[in-house]
C-alpha cells in the first residue's frame, strides 16, 4: 500500500516521464517547481527519486525498443535543463573548505550521473569542481595537480570504460600519491567487489550515499 507522499511522488515521476518524453521543457519544469519545489519537496528527493529514476527508465524503453535514440537524446536534454535549473535553488550549508574534482573518465559520455552528484556535494558545502565527460587522463592529472583538491572522484558507466578508469588512477597518483580517490558509478553496480581489484574506494551508489561518505572519509 503506498502512503501518499509515495503515491504523489509517483504521479509527479510519470509526469516528469511523460514530459521529457514529449519533449515539453516548460511542462518538466512546472512540474519539478510547482509540483515539486513549492509543494515542498526536498531538492535532494527531486533528484533522487523523479530525475534519476525518469532517466532509468528512458534507458528501459530505449534498451526494449520502444523509444528510439533521438527521443532518448530529447529526453536526457530535459533533465540536464532541469539540473541546471534547479541548481540555482540547491539549499547549501556552509563552506566546509574541502575542494572535490569529478570527472567521467576518458570515453566515458554518461555525465548526467556526476553532474547530480556534485550538486549534492556542493549542498554540503563542498567547492566541486566537476569536468564532465570523458576527460583525458593526462588532462585530468594536469589539474588536479594544480588545483590538489582533498578528494578525486571519477565516474564510469560503461564497464568497458574500466581500463581507462586504471588508466586515469595511476595518472593521478603519478601527481598526487596520496590524493584520496573516489569511484561509483552505474558500472560498478554491475560488477560489484571490483573496486578493492582496483584498489580505489567505492564511495557510494548514488549521490546521497556519495556525499555521506565523503563526510566520513574528509572528517567533515
Ligand atoms: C542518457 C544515456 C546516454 C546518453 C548520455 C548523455 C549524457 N550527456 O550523459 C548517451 C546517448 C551519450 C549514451 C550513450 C551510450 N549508452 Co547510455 N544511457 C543513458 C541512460 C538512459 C541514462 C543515464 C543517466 O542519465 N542516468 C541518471 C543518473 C542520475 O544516474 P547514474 O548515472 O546512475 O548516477 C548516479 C549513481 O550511479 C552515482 N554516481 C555516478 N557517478 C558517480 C561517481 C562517484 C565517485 C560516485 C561515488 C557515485 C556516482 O550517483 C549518481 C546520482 O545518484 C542510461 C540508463 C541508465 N540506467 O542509467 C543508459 C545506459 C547507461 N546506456 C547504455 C548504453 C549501452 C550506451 C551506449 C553503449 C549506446 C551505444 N550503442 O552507443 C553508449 C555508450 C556511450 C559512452 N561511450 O559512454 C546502457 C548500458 C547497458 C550496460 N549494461 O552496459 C544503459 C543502461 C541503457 C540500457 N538500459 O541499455 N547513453
Amino acid at each position: 500500500m503506498l502512503t501518499s507522499n509515495e503515491s504523489a511522488l509517483t504521479g509527479l515521476l510519470n509526469a516528469y516521464l511523460a514530459a521529457q518524453l514529449a519533449g515539453n521543457r516548460r511542462e518538466a519544469l512546472r512540474l519539478l517547481v510547482d509540483e515539486g519545489i513549492l509543494r515542498g519537496i526536498p531538492l535532494q528527493t527531486l533528484h533522487l527519486d523523479v530525475i534519476q529514476p525518469a532517466q532509468y527508465e528512458i534507458g528501459r524503453l530505449w534498451q526494449e525498443n520502444i523509444i528510439s535514440v533521438a527521443q532518448e537524446h530529447l529526453a536526457t536534454a530535459v533533465s540536464q535543463l532541469a539540473l541546471a535549473h534547479l541548481y540555482r535553488h540547491l539549499p547549501r550549508d556552509p563552506p566546509n573548505g574541502k575542494v572535490v574534482l569529478i570527472a567521467c573518465v576518458q570515453g566515458e559520455l554518461h555525465e548526467v550521473g556526476p553532474r547530480m552528484a556534485s550538486d549534492f556535494l556542493e549542498m554540503a558545502g563542498f567547492d566541486v569542481r566537476f569536468l564532465g565527460a570523458n576527460v583525458p587522463p593526462e588532462h585530468l592529472a594536469r589539474m588536479v595537480s594544480e588545483v590538489r583538491p582533498d578528494l578525486v572522484a571519477l565516474s564510469v558507466t560503461m564497464t568497458y570504460h574500466l581500463p581507462a578508469l586504471r588508466e586515469a588512477v595511476a595518472h593521478v597518483r603519478k601527481v598526487f600519491p596520496d590524493a584520496p580517490l573516489a569511484v561509483g558509478g552505474l558500472a560498478f553496480s554491475w560488477a560489484p567487489g571490483l573496486e578493492d581489484q582496483l584498489g580505489v574506494n567505492l564511495f557510494g551508489k548514488d549521490a546521497r550515499e556519495f556525499v555521506a561518505t565523503a563526510c566520513r572519509v574528509l572528517g567533515v
